[in-house]
């Protein structure tokens, strides 16, 4: 079979004496952290959209990157070159997952029934591919964002015809997601949002968003497809309005609609850094409502107002990631997918590789540092500063059982509050002190 990264050798873990760029220096996926090994806790995929698609276009001008999968000029052989290209790059960087919307693997046909062929074909192959290489499906999706059709949204638009058509392919990319042994599949936003509201009944729209996804519910139920359902934070972008902003907007919708015990988030940190959070907030607010379910490992740039979509090699980032899945026990049946792409001017097909590489390494030594600090002083220093709820009249105020009246009298029998220092340089040292 022909090889698309012929220069290119399994990546082998070589450690951190290694100068090697494309080895990891941090990711043994059998190294023991914690009890699992990092191949366990990390849980990386591949994006097939970004790493096999994309071009590098933009706004100014189409996509530098020549992918030599692309060629062929009949859509389906094109799509089978594509896949053993995938397969080959996942194979090659060694990672157990990937991810993929239905129109990145199969081209649309010209009818729903061509649509759902194409995938199905190009899903048995994927299918013989996954049992070969070994490699799985975090999660499959649907793309309701790029044809024409859905430039008023999919779920929500205005036109029940699209509506209809919208959920034609949810319902393919679920059975396709089932058939590949799926462990979850994701619901982004796509073009769920508005641009203006002279033109847009937003209580309808959310409405028929719930009830589409209701049907999905029920749909999963009847044949029996056991992966978790994600949803997808996302402030702007295609629409000016998306409508679902972030993790604490996702959660209410969810509950206000009586669906929150059959979704959990799928938290993409760029997403977070363009609704003005610091990603690891937003992941907080995720995990603490027993929601974190999975994540789309990447980064943005609080300069841009924009997707850049980067690989995430800055460790930091990483070590905020880390310590929230930790304290939470694993993300699983979720993991890290690199919804990241190349930038449009790195026109290696090597340029793949080094930003996974990058970013692997860096999750991998996170992992490491994370588990440090979760057992190290900021913890205990953190609990340390609740103590006055551990017992007495605080722990009684955390049971419900002190009236607001009961606080007054408590403030005027114990006077002026001891000032307590906060002590975050303290605490922004240490965490330096465990990065190393
Ligand atoms: C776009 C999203 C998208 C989802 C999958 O901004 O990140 O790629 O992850 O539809
Ligand atoms: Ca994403
Ligand atoms: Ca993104």
């Amino acid at each position: 079979m022909k090889t698309y990264f012929p220069n290119i050798e399994k990546i082998q873990f070589e450690g951190t004496s290694s100068h090697n760029p494309l080895a990891f220096r941090y990711y043994d996926e059998n190294r023991v952290v914690a009890g699992k090994t990092m191949k366990e806790h990390l849980r990386f995929a591949v994006c097939y959209w970004h790493t096999f698609c994309g071009t590098g276009a933009d706004p100014f001008g189409p996509g530098p990157q020549q992918l030599p999968w692309l060629n062929n000029s009949n859509p389906m052989e094109q799509a089978y070159e594509k896949m053993d290209a995938a397969f080959e790059f996942f194979t090659k960087l060694g990672v157990p997952y990937y991810c993929f919307h239905d129109r990145d693997m199969a081209p649309e046909g010209n009818s729903v029934e061509e649509s759902e062929a194409n995938l199905w074909d190009l899903v048995k192959r994927a299918k013989d591919k996954q049992d070969e290489s070994g490699v799985k499906l975090l999660w499959g999706t649907a793309n309701l964002f790029s044809n024409p059709r859905y430039m008023n949204g999919g779920a929500t638009n205005p036109n029940f015809d699209v509506v209809c058509y919208g959920a034609s392919q949810v319902k393919a990319a679920i059975d396709a997601t089932k058939f590949l042994g799926g462990e979850n599949y994701v619901f982004w936003g796509g073009r769920e949002g508005y641009d203006s509201l002279l033109n847009t009944n937003m209580k309808r729209e959310k409405a028929h968003f719930a009830e589409f996804l209701r049907q999905c519910v029920n749909y999963a139920k009847e044949i029996d497809f056991t992966g978790q359902f994600l949803i997808e934070p996302k402030p702007m972008e295609p629409t000016k309005h998306q409508y679902d902003v972030d993790s604490a907007t996702v959660i209410g919708f969810l509950r206000e609609h009586g669906l929150e015990d059959h979704f959990k988030i799928n938290h993409e940190p760029n997403h977070g850094t363009l609704a003005g959070h610091d990603p690891a907030h937003d992941i907080q607010v995720a995990s603490d409502a027993g929601m974190l379910g999975s994540i789309d490992a990447n980064r943005g740039d609080h300069q841009n107002g924009w997707d850049t979509d980067q690989f995430p090699t800055n460790l930091d980032g990483a070590v905020d990631i880390m310590r929230i899945v930790l304290e939470q026990g694993g993300l699983a049946p979720g993991g890290l997918n690199f919804d990241a792409k190349t930038r449009r001017n790195s026109t290696d097909l090597e340029d793949i590789f080094y930003g996974h590489v990058g970013a692997m390494d860096a999750f991998a030594r996170a992992l490491v540092i994370a588990e440090e600090m979760n057992a190290g002083d900021i913890p205990k220093m953190k609990q340390a500063r609740y103590t006055s709820f551990d017992s007495g009249k605080g722990s009684e105020f955390e049971a419900g059982k002190l009236s607001l009246t009961d606080l007054r009298n408590l403030a005027a029998s114990n006077g002026e509050p001891k000032q307590i220092s906060g002590q975050q340089e303290l605490y922004e040292n240490i965490y330096n002190i465990h990065l190393g």
